[in-house]
């Protein structure tokens, strides 16, 4: 019997695909990307044969983007280029990408007030915390549209179109925190939309995020608040992979959102059993919770073939894990996040959709 056709619509930008960062630095290493436009291309491709609707992202006003992340994060990421130009970074030394090269952490400044470097290399390090997540001429445009595709989900949920819509992302979001990007993200897209929804009247909102990686960024933008819990089961920090610093099981949340957050992390090459195990208890943990919707960071690397995770996932073990937060009943909003091999990544996508349109 051929599988059902998707019921659950998806959210497309066009501006989706207009970042191309070309590479990253890695270790100071030009390395080539594995965030590139055709992972986008490729999840459409797999959900128009499978039968779900592409809707269009609408443009949303920005206050709902700035009700997340700091102004200066924004105005930077939507100017940072241009002023990268007409500086001359691009005849010398030569560099089409905004890459940083000095980072004003704690460290360095030991106390003193942040400045506004002159330089336009000097102020690239303000807001991004590491040097694989570069900026270029369409860098913003799709950041900006991703956000506008989750914003559009939410939209969908609220207004009755149905109990599940999808965001096709891209670029990623969740390791954005307020004011500081990283991770091949540059906007939070989970995160707005969590917000968002929290705005338009939901009292409770829960984000599980079963990317391969710690979203470093959600949890920080939700660390101290108890109306939105954030879980995530993902590849332990301390056993080596990024984010490095954050992600830790000890990490519950701070005053009002004391125990509002958890974090499931697993070691190196662990695979369906132990990871749905996670993703169980995070669905009972949102359940106690009392939430009224839910946000997934819907992240397919921790799927055997990928490059970027050593986890060992399988596209059954993406099915249960979208059937197990089906059956929470809550609306929901999947937002892309990473997922990097790309003859597989529509596969992974698809099946955790049907996952969480099960039973509905
Ligand atoms: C959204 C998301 O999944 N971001 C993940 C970013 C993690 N990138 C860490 C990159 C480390 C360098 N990659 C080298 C791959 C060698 N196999
Ligand atoms: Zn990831």
């Amino acid at each position: 019997m051929p599988p059902v056709t998707l019921a659950t619509p998806f959210i497309w930008s066009d501006e989706c695909t207009r970042h191309e960062p070309k590479g990253e630095v890695w270790v100071g290493m030009p390395i080539e990307g594995t965030e590139v436009p055709a992972r986008a291309t490729t999840i459409r491709e797999a959900l128009l044969a499978a039968g779900s609707s592409q809707l269009s992202a609408a443009v949303h006003p920005d206050a709902a983007l700035l009700a997340v992340h700091d102004a200066d994060l924004v105005a930077w990421l939507r100017d940072g280029y241009k002023e990268w130009l007409t500086s001359g970074m691009l005849e010398d030394p030569g560099q089409d990408r905004i890459v940083p090269y000095l980072f004003p952490t704690n460290a360095f400044l030991g106390g003193l007030p942040m400045r506004l470097p002159t330089a336009i290399h000097g102020r690239a390090g303000r807001f991004a915390y590491d040097t694989m997540t570069l900026v270029g001429p369409g860098t913003w445009e799709a950041a900006r549209g991703a956000v506008d595709a989750a914003l559009t989900a939410v939209d969908h949920v609220m207004s009755g179109g149905g109990p599940v819509a999808y965001a096709l992302c891209r670029p990623p979001g969740h390791h954005v925190t307020r004011d500081g990007y990283g991770g091949s993200c540059y906007l939070n897209n989970a995160a707005v939309a969590a917000n968002s929804l929290r705005e338009q009247g939901m009292d409770k909102v829960a984000i599980v995020d079963i990317d391969a990686h710690h979203g470093n960024g959600t949890q920080s933008v939700f660390y101290g608040r108890g109306d939105v819990f954030y879980g995530s089961v993902h590849v332990d920090p301390a056993a080596g992979w990024f984010p490095h610093y954050v992600g830790h099981a000890d990490e519950r949340g701070s005053g009002a959102g004391e125990g509002a957050n958890r974090n499931l992390p697993l070691g190196e090459g662990q695979g369906d059993e132990p990871w749905l195990a996670g993703v169980r208890r995070l669905a009972s943990e949102v359940h106690e919770f009392g939430a009224d919707a839910l946000v997934v960071s819907l992240g397919v690397d921790a799927a055997a073939d990928d490059p970027e995770s050593p986890l060992q996932v399988t596209e059954d073990g993406y099915f249960s894990a979208g059937q197990t937060l089906s059956e929470l009943g809550l609306p929901t909003v999947a937002v892309q996040e990473g997922g990097y091999h790309l003859p597989t990544l529509g596969d992974l996508v698809v099946a955790t959709i049907r996952g969480l349109e099960s039973g509905r």
